[in-house]
């Protein structure tokens, strides 16, 4: 069965957890990182030398980096409408998975450290609002592409949804101030309709 390594309260734990539900296929999920540890073995650097979660085993495959993970799941299992094969609807996708961990990310992450994981007396005003605004900023553009179409890769759902919308919920259950992004609310209330979506995802913050 595939395993995966990786504490459930991991925004890419999360993606790989939501996508094995998007395949309907069965895994054994084992806490590691944070303060389950686990990632410092050699036997887990073995497999990802950069000690983070998730990594999998897929009947003796080894991966690391969740992107990476999520696409490979959708390729085996043959999931054309997740991932397509063809070069340019497959770069779209693609893009939008790059754009959720190397624009969204370097902002959401501060902000949530800092709102959810800092204890309140240790939080810096500044790093709040300076990520605050570029979290918003990104917001705006998920709102701007969701114009006309009910995805961010068009018609239908695809990986290009699985990181920005893990991200999404995380951002609508910060405790900051938003405003009104009808197209982005309305695009959540579509990802609490999938199931993988409302288990792994949608809740609570930790
Ligand atoms: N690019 C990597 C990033 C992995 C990463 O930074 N994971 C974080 C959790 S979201 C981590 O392992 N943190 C340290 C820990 O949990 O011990 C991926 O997408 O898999």
């Amino acid at each position: 069965m595939l395993k995966i390594w990786g504490r459930r309260n991991s925004i890419n734990v999360m993606k790989v957890l939501w996508v094995c539900e998007e395949l309907a296929l069965p895994f054994e999920q084992i806490d590691a990182g944070m303060q389950f540890g686990v990632v410092n073995t050699p036997e887990y650097a073995a497999m990802n030398p950069n000690r983070k979660v998730p990594t999998i085993d897929d009947d003796g495959f080894t991966l690391a980096e969740s992107n990476t993970i999520v696409r490979y799941l959708a390729a085996r299992h043959g999931r054309e409408d997740l991932l397509p094969t063809d070069a340019r609807a497959r770069a779209r996708i693609e893009s939008w998975m790059d754009w959720a961990s190397f624009s969204l990310a370097i902002a959401m992450t501060p902000l949530f450290w800092q709102l959810i994981r800092t204890p309140g007396n240790q939080r810096d005003p500044k790093v709040i609002a300076a990520n605050a605004t570029e979290a918003e900023r990104c917001m705006r553009i998920l709102d701007d592409q969701l114009a006309g179409q009910p995805h961010l890769a068009g018609e239908g759902f695809t990986l290009a949804d699985v990181p920005a919308a893990a991200f999404v919920h995380r951002w609508l259950a910060l405790p900051i101030e938003r405003p009104a992004l009808p197209r982005l609310e309305a695009y959540y209330r579509r990802m609490l309709e999938r199931r993988g979506y409302r288990a792994h995802v949608a809740g609570p913050l930790s």
